[in-house]
């Protein structure tokens, strides 16, 4: 089923019709609404009635990390303070967090856009979904909870942690969709196998909603296979709304965007060139009708591609392909540029490994240094010292054939590495430690 064929369905010319009304709506009012945009609108010689198309997009200044940062907590709210009803906040890593604020409308606009994800999952007002996200300042919590009920599921905000007593309530209450990070989907079926629950057998789940972080192509096989669900992944960020702003459908193609609501361009992240449509790059979005904190031309620093062609599901709208990495988090080890996904994507599925991993970055003289920690399945092979340094050679041999260097492996104890309830931490960054 699809929430909202209206818009989920509509011809793309429509659609940038509208897109463009709503671009020239939302450039008005933070125009008039936020110093911070006026300045760099005024800065860029863009005024409100000068956006007569879509292409008037790339005169519009980009919006960065910092730009939120430095106008924390209120500074980029184009609603008057009475008006707003939520706030959210990203932790971030140092510094002031980013915070998010909605109004009432765009709390609805929020759970519109929820149901369709749910929706696009295969959700429906049968099922009984257990939200496993941190229910706080992080926006997975409260985001899906209430799109789940406009879609009328049966919802059990038993947010993050206490995986014993989420096993228990999952098996208990029958729970059908599960939705929660990646990698706290996998730490649950490992509690699980712990317990003597066998997931497949005694409980009833059949969809997985993950999102919140990032997953290999391999990652989300495992996790499929563990669990014997259909597993989709849904992206969003706390700057431009939280979850919501793309998911996969039963096809499993990428992540459709709800381009009603949402423009997305990709750039070069070196030079800011916007690239031609389908190219891989940063992907940049702008937000077209929230109240209370547009976001103009928001650099996300995700990478990733756009794919425009129809999918089979019935949806036109655009699909966000797996997102490949961060900029920021890319790792320069000898030259060569390193993503932790495609370490995740040589480690997971190999034979007696467990799909838990971690970098450690040091800094040695003027170059980066990486150790891969790889923990081993069991221990079995404990006492097996001839087949413990096979296993290294052959982790090594994988991962020079994806990588193109040679990298430090340590092969650690089962269950070694530490788990999580929310984002893995996959890089332990002690350069400036
Ligand atoms: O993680 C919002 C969210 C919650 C999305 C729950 C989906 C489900 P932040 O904490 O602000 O917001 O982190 C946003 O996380 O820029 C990406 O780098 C990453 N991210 C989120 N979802 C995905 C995904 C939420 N499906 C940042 N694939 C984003 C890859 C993702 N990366």
């Amino acid at each position: 089923m699809i929430w909202n064929p209206e818009m989920e369905c509509n011809s793309r010319g429509t659609i940038k019709q509208l897109q463009l009304e709503r671009l020239q709506e939302t450039v008005k009012r933070v125009y008039e609404n936020v110093p911070f945009y006026r300045k760099k609108l005024d800065e860029a010689g863009v005024t409100p009635d000068s956006i007569k198309s879509l292409e008037d997009l790339k005169r519009i200044p980009f919006t960065v990390k910092n730009d939120l940062r430095d106008n924390y907590p209120y500074g980029l709210f184009a609603s008057p303070l009475k008006d707003m009803v939520r706030l959210h906040a990203s932790s971030g890593t140092t510094g002031k967090p980013i915070v998010a604020g909605y109004t009432k409308k765009d709390l609805d606009t929020w759970s519109e856009l929820i149901a369709r994800i749910v929706m696009q999952a295969g959700g429906c007002d049968e099922d009984i979904a257990q939200v496993c996200f941190g229910y706080g300042l992080f926006t997975g919590g409260f985001g899906l909870h209430y799109g789940l009920e406009k879609v009328g599921a049966t919802v059990v905000p038993s947010s993050s942690g206490n995986t014993e007593k989420q096993l228990m309530l999952m098996k208990d209450f029958g729970t059908t969709i599960l939705v929660s990070t990646p990698s706290y989907a996998l730490y649950i079926s490992e509690v699980a196998e712990e317990m003597g629950i066998d997931i497949k057998k005694d409980l009833k789940v059949k969809i997985g909603m993950f999102g919140g972080e990032g997953t290999s192509e391999e990652m989300a096989k495992e996790l499929e296979n563990r669990w014997g669900i259909l597993c989709t992944e849904n992206y969003g960020l706390t700057e431009v709304m939280g979850p919501g702003v793309a998911g996969e459908c039963e096809h499993k193609c990428g992540m459709h965007i709800s381009d009603d609501h949402f423009i997305v361009e990709t750039i070069n992240p070196e030079t800011g060139e916007v690239l031609p449509e389908g190219s891989f790059g940063e992907m940049v979005i702008t937000t077209i009708t929230k109240e209370g904190m547009p976001v103009l031309r928001y650099r996300t620093k995700d990478l990733t591609r756009i794919i425009y062609e129809p999918c089979k599901c019935g949806r036109t709208t655009p699909r966000i392909e797996r997102i490949q990495g961060r900029s920021d988090d890319m790792l320069i080890i000898k030259g060569v540029n390193v993503f932790p996904s495609q370490v995740e994507s040589v480690l997971v599925g190999m034979q007696g490994i467990a799909p838990f991993f971690q970098l450690v970055v040091r800094k040695k003289g003027f170059t980066d240094d990486m150790e891969v920690l790889v923990e081993l399945a069991d221990n079995s092979l404990l006492e097996d010292f001839s087949a413990l340094e096979q296993l290294e050679r052959d982790v090594k041999h994988n991962l020079k054939t994806v990588l193109g260097i040679e990298t430090k492996v340590r092969l650690v104890e089962p269950k070694s590495i530490e788990r999580t309830a929310g984002k893995a931490k996959k890089v332990l960054d002690l350069r400036n430690a």
